[in-house]
């Protein structure tokens, strides 16, 4: 048979051969795929997978959500370098809104107008983030609601999102740190700290010395007052620090560290064959700094505490080399650090971290399990019932097994705590179960954020989707029920009911929000609410114009060439939904105004003309005729 033309669609005859060779050549590229990632690991084994028994408990089980009707639960995601959170229902895996941090967002005008970028301060001039983990605010173990908080790796910062507007509404860079990667909250008493740890070493304070002595490299733990949002206290640890989390006492934070030989390559970074999870003594730490037992860096005041070696406010628990996840299991009990290396998971004792503290046990008395999984442990979540789930990376899988049979087993009883296996596609990373960071575990869903697709979609280019894979847990097997591509790169996500989530439609007019723009409104003497108005101060002008669909207060306004302009926009609808936008015709100014709300945004009316504002939200029947003219005079 002659070689077919690739240019032209395969015949009758040669379909079958043409499917054939796609399943082939993306088995293939799968593999390759594979054995990039894992290195030298051993062959993944996963893909033989049968997408019609798949097919078929997708119709047996039910996450269809009908038209109209609302979803169980909502997620929270990361979006990795993408630096957004994204709001998701599930089971129905439908996205509902996006909530730009650190990116630059066109609908919004998120990283333009002066709401946000009073929000993101100095750190405004980056435009990109890496934003790996979100979590919620909690009282007593459960989510509150208050607040989300995230981090930023690529530029070293923690913001909060208010969750009734879900909008960001502060954003601090953290110093002396070097790419902030674990991020956990304090759970009990409440939020309370925010957690963060700094991943890479560098020279403290990293300015410009000690450019070629490793030896002069650190890593340093933050906590963040999550009501002030400003840095209550570091600590300056041995070793780097990846994932961390806080236990259900309020006492202790723990991390797991890659690399406690604080080498600067890869082959020195693996040097050891045990690396640690370094747990943290929150009141001892909060008690040297009230004495002033602490030292800074640099320009800046934060207290730094010495945590390396033998010290009070550390211990260093050794684990197998190159740990990475930490999950605290929703009774309260276990602190559980993935072996991405080694194919164990250390299961830490809570209960006996005061102990240790005091020096009555050894170090690795508090390890009371190391239950081997699988290739590649990274995360794991849990049902409530006594079982976690953990991402296989290496293996594509999640594994399911019982905390209480793997400490049994540890002990030399003869039980097996693997309960099941399940193939993901492919690469998994992160793993959350409903209310699972909390001590409400449910057990109904499972989201497994899977870091390549490979073949589970269609074609989109080089860069494929991630894949989030919706798992029912309810029962005694898990059940892959739903593929849920998503954009670049979900880290991680949580799952909480909507009772925990209580947003606003429309603004109050005394929200915080706005609060620029309304005292720059008093110091001018202007009303948002009523006045359509332009205030000449010099070169500086400002506009201030109602909007109530379908117009502007102002059909159009007038300004000189280099005068910095700033436009306040008041949305005077009441109506749910009402949004408006302003934007202006090549001037590359765009934003959202919503029911209630005040937004301003400041520019220089650089280029003389006639420069039309428009609305950008569909509000009305004559929403195409909201617009009017920005007069440029030269
Ligand atoms: Cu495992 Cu940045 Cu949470 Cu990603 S980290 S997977
Ligand atoms: Cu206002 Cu469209």
């Amino acid at each position: 048979m002659k070689p077919r033309d690739p240019q032209q669609p395969p015949t009758p005859e040669e379909e079958p051969l043409a499917n054939e060779g796609r399943r082939r050549f993306l088995v293939n590229s799968a593999l390759v795929g594979t054995a990039g990632v894992a290195g030298a690991a051993t062959g993944i084994g996963t893909l033989s997978r049968s997408p019609s028994a798949e097919a078929a408990r997708h119709e047996a089980a039910d996450i269809h959500v009908p038209p109209g009707q609302l979803d169980d639960y909502y997620g929270f995601w990361s979006s990795g370098q993408t630096g957004e959170v994204r709001v998701l229902g599930v089971p129905s895996m439908r996205e509902f809104a996006r909530i730009p941090v650190f990116n630059r967002e066109s609908a919004t005008g998120w990283g333009q107008t002066n709401e946000s970028l009073a929000v993101m301060g100095e750190s405004a001039k980056f435009q990109n983030g890496d934003l790996h983990h979100v979590h919620m605010s909690y009282t007593d173990g459960k989510y509150d609601g208050r607040y989300l908080f995230v981090h930023d790796k690529l530029n070293t910062r923690i913001a909060r999102i208010r969750v009734d507007i879900m909008r960001c509404d502060k954003m601090v860079t953290i110093p002396n740190a070097h790419a902030i990667h674990g991020l956990r909250l304090q759970k009990v008493p409440r939020t309370g700290y925010v957690f963060g740890n700094g991943e890479m070493i560098v020279p403290l304070p990293n300015d410009g010395r000690h450019l070629d002595a490793p030896e002069h490299y650190w890593s340093v733990f933050t906590a963040v007052d999550g009501d002030t949002m400003e840095v209550a206290w570091q600590v300056w640890v041995d070793g780097n620090l990846d994932n961390t989390n806080a236990d259900y006492s309020g006492r202790f934070a723990a991390s797991t560290c890659y690399n406690s030989e604080r080498g600067v390559t890869l082959s020195e970074k693996m040097r050891p064959e045990r690396d640690w999870v370094v747990v943290f003594d929150i009141p001892r730490i909060e008690e040297a700094v009230r004495l002033g037992n602490y030292v800074t860096f640099g320009d800046n005041e934060v207290p730094v505490v010495d945590g390396r070696g033998e010290n009070p406010f550390t211990r260093y628990i050794p684990i197998p080399r190159s740990p990475h996840g930490m999950n605290a299991t929703p009774d309260g009990k276990y602190l559980i650090a993935g072996g991405k290396l080694s194919p164990t998971c250390s299961v830490i004792d809570t209960r006996m971290l005061p102990d240790l503290f005091d020096d009555r046990i050894g170090l690795r008395d508090v390890v009371v399990a190391e239950p081997e999984l699988g290739l590649g442990p990274l995360h794991s979540t849990f049902d409530g019932r006594g079982n976690a789930y953990t991402t296989l990376f290496i293996d594509s899988q999640v594994v399911k097994w019982n905390v209480e049979d793997a400490i049994r087993h540890y002990q030399g009883e003869d039980v097996n705590y693997i309960r099941q296996k399940l193939d993901v596609h492919y690469q998994p990373g992160h793993i959350n179960a409903s209310l699972a960071e909390t001590s409400e575990a449910d057990g109904k869903w499972l989201m497994v954020l899977s870091k390549f697709s490979k073949d589970r979609f269609l074609p989109v280019g080089p860069l494929h989707a991630e894949n989030d894979q919706l798992i029912d847990i309810s029962g005694e097997e898990m059940v892959l029920l739903h593929d849920g591509p998503a954009f670049a790169e979900p880290h991680d996500c949580i799952i909480c009911r909507p009772d925990q989530v209580n947003t606003i439609q429309v603004f109050d007019r005394n929200d915080p929000w706005w609060e620029g723009a309304r005292r720059m409104a008093a110091e001018d003497g202007v009303t948002l609410e009523t006045d359509n108005t332009v205030i000449r101060d010099g070169n500086k002008v400002r506009v201030y114009m109602t909007a109530v669909a379908p117009e502007y207060g102002m059909d159009h306004f007038r300004v000189k060439q280099g005068d910095e302009v700033t436009v306040v926009v008041t949305n005077l609808d009441r109506i749910e939904d009402l949004s408006h936008g302003f934007a202006i015709i090549n001037y590359g100014i765009s934003m959202e105004v919503n029911p209630q709300q005040t937004s301003s945004v400041t520019f220089v009316a650089d280029k003389p003309g006639v420069y039309w504002y428009y609305c950008t939200w569909f509000c009305h029947a004559l929403h195409m005729e909201m617009a009017g003219r920005m007069l440029v005079e030269a």
